[in-house]
């Protein structure tokens, strides 16, 4: 730890909403009388029925509910779009920036509602009504905030999968929620790479589970030939083309669903997490403009994916909903060189940029070069997201990134908790390298020990929510049951976030990371049973258990242990089958970086995994593995540490 302090920037200090005084008597007022300040902070939104109700929660596990501004309507691609045009008609609203660097365009608000209009007619004409849900599997092309915004509009509801998942990811979360369209493109394209999105969509829809699928609408983004299955299979541009360009926006119960996000957890297949209308688009729209301080003529930039929870809160929802001009990026930070995310900045007079740890620590290895072929002189505030940021990183980060002059915001939150949980207030919190810092308005965090008892003051110990914020999850899709097990039984009345924290002397959070089966690799959520029970499903595979380890650029990386079937010896080309049997079943972002072939595993009497045990050999730190003697064969231990991959 650095134990360095950077004290707000003064020049923020004065130009802010939010100052450190006014962080202190608005976060006290939020906290102890939520109803009001957020019926007043929910007014932001253009509501059709004004709610009357505020907030009506329990986090009891035998009374779990969760509803906000419930009697409310409203529609979030009305208040995204429509209530812009008169001021903003001509504001840019998305920048799009392509994975070729020749390739870029801007649409303002006025054009892309006409867009989304015409896009949301045409899934009316195709049957899709309010509650069907409708699977988005496309590059970070504009049609994905179109196709987002249209669903939207008719109050169906999305589920975005990332393009880099596979065929069977694809397949398993159509066929969790049922969807009745899938919106695609014929290829993605990413570091000049081709990715096979429509091949991937046929071959998800062959697997059980997913007839739902009536109709496949087909973006052309490279034109690559692909096979057109009639009827079922439409392309996009000449059907939207001939649409109107008004569509009446549905009006949504503020408890309506907006979207379903697959997430991975510590057990089982990924969670369908479903956000609602109302809370979550208050939620996002206030944390987009306090958090980043946002003001009317600035460029904004996300470089998340839509496929994930930051690409559906901060490059489309929290930005659009605040009238703001948010750049949409196809491409990778490496390509075609590793100055790209600067020449992008000054390209587009980027001024708020926001990005996550795994990325600045690759390009940091690259060293300050390639940062000073670009100006940067638009930046004025950066953020990150997605995993703890060491502080070695965040000071890179601050000094060339930000030339010393752009505060930092470490934003922490989760696909659950639908907006930014802990993060500084720019103009309000002095930062520290590595501390997400204090919490949001309305937000409680408190620090408990494993018996559940909650700690004061300096400690350390698991990361829980007291009380709801707007724009937390209601529900796993189709499984209510698995929602109140894994959030709500572990510390009755608190919703638990899978994270340990330390809290210090000033009250700063420090994120330390899952204390769960989740590895966090660069930024992404992998849940060790997916992997093992990938490894399992091959052939020659008799036991898998599967573990994070440190990784210089990743944060973590994943580190298997493989037991094979008697007598099937343990080759380097086995090695090589199995990752990429792993990136084939789940996707890429899967691929285990070390394999280890292991003759047993650890295991206790009663036959649980102890992985403990597996994490200490994986950091190459053997000498704390601690009692071994519960184990129902101590020996397997000695082998696995001869052999272990990471010394
Ligand atoms: C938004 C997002 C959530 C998990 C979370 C935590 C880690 C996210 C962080 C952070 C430390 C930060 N995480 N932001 N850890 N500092 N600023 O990333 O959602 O993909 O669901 O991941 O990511 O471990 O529990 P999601």
């Amino acid at each position: 730890m650095s134990g360095k302090v950077y004290p707000v920037d003064p020049a923020f200090a004065e130009r802010t909403r939010i100052n450190a005084d006014t962080y202190e008597a608005l976060y006290a007022r939020s906290v102890a009388d939520p109803e009001g300040f957020w019926s007043e902070i929910a007014r932001r939104l253009d509501w059709i029925t004004p709610f009357s109700r505020v907030k009506d929660v329990s986090f009891d596990p035998n009374n779990l509910h969760i509803r906000w501004f419930d009697d409310g309507r409203l529609n979030v691609s009305a208040n995204c779009l429509d209530r812009h045009l008169a001021s903003r008609g001509d504001k840019t609203a998305i920048v799009f920036e392509g994975d070729n660097p020749d390739e870029s365009r801007r649409i303002s608000y006025r054009e892309l509602y006409e867009e989304v209009c015409r896009a949301a007619n045409l899934l009316r004409n195709l049957g899709v009504k309010k509650g069907d849900r409708v699977a988005i599997y496309l590059p970070m092309i504009p049609e994905a905030a179109v196709a987002m915004l249209a669903c939207a509009r008719i109050g169906a509801v999305h589920s975005v999968v990332f393009g880099g998942f596979s065929p069977d990811s694809l397949a398993g979360r159509i066929a969790d929620s049922q969807c009745k369209l899938v919106i695609t493109a014929d290829e993605g394209l990413r570091g000049g790479k081709k990715v096979p999105l429509k091949a991937n969509v046929d071959e998800a829809l062959t697997r059980p589970g997913t007839t739902s699928v009536e109709t496949v609408l087909v973006v052309r983004r490279t034109g690559a030939p692909v096979p057109m299955q009639v009827p079922r299979d439409r392309w996009w541009a000449p059907l939207v083309a001939m649409q109107a360009t008004e569509c009446a926006p549905e009006p949504m119960g503020a408890e309506d669903p907006l979207f379903i996000l697959y997430t991975s957890g510590s057990t089982g297949k990924p969670k369908g997490v479903l956000h609602t209308t109302g809370g979550y688009l208050v939620y996002v729209s206030y944390t987009h403009e306090c958090v980043f301080d946002l003001r009317e003529d600035d460029v904004y930039w996300c470089t998340a994916d839509v496929g994930w929870v930051t690409g559906h809160s901060y490059v489309l929802y929290g930005p659009l909903a605040n009238g703001a001009t948010t750049l949409m990026f196809e491409g990778v930070p490496s390509w075609p060189d590793v100055s790209r995310f600067w020449r992008v900045v000054d390209k587009h007079k980027v001024t708020l940029f926001y990005t996550a740890p795994t990325a600045i620590r690759a390009l940091m290895r690259d060293g300050d070069a390639p940062v000073k072929q670009a100006s940067r002189q638009s930046l004025r505030l950066l953020g990150t997201v997605g995993e703890p940021i060491n502080p070695e990183a965040w000071e890179w980060y601050h000094k060339v990134v930000g030339d010393g002059r752009c505060p930092i915001v470490d934003t922490w939150w989760q696909t659950e908790t639908g907006g930014i949980l802990i993060s500084p207030l720019p103009g309000a919190t002095a930062t520290k390298p590595g501390s997400a810092t204090r919490p949001f308005f309305g937000v409680k965090p408190a620090v408990v020990d494993a018996a559940g008892q909650v700690l004061d003051g300096a400690c350390e110990g698991n990361l829980v929510l007291t009380d709801s914020w707007p724009g937390q999850m209601r529900t796993v899709y189709g499984d209510h049951a698995r929602f109140v097990e894994t959030y709500f039984t572990a510390y009755p009345g608190s919703y638990f976030t899978g994270d340990g924290v330390r809290r210090d002397e000033d009250g700063y959070y420090w994120i330390t990371g899952r204390v769960d089966d989740v590895i966090n690799v660069s930024g992404h959520r992998i849940g060790t049973a997916e992997v093992e029970s990938a490894l399992v499903a091959h052939p020659k595979v008799a036991e898998a258990a599967v573990v994070g380890c440190p990784h210089d650029i990743k944060g973590q990386g994943i580190y298997a242990y493989v037991t094979l079937n008697a007598g099937e010896p343990g080759s380097d080309e086995l090695r090589r089958e199995l990752i990429g049997w792993v990136r084939k079943e789940i996707g890429p972002i899967a691929s285990p970086d070390y394999l280890q072939w292991a003759p047993g595993l650890p295991k206790t009497r009663s036959g649980k995994i102890m992985r403990r045990i597996l994490r200490k050999i994986a950091e190459n730190a053997p000498e704390q593995l601690g009692d071994t003697s519960t184990l129902a064969d101590p020996s397997v231990v000695h082998n696995l540490v001869e052999e272990r991959l990471v010394r």
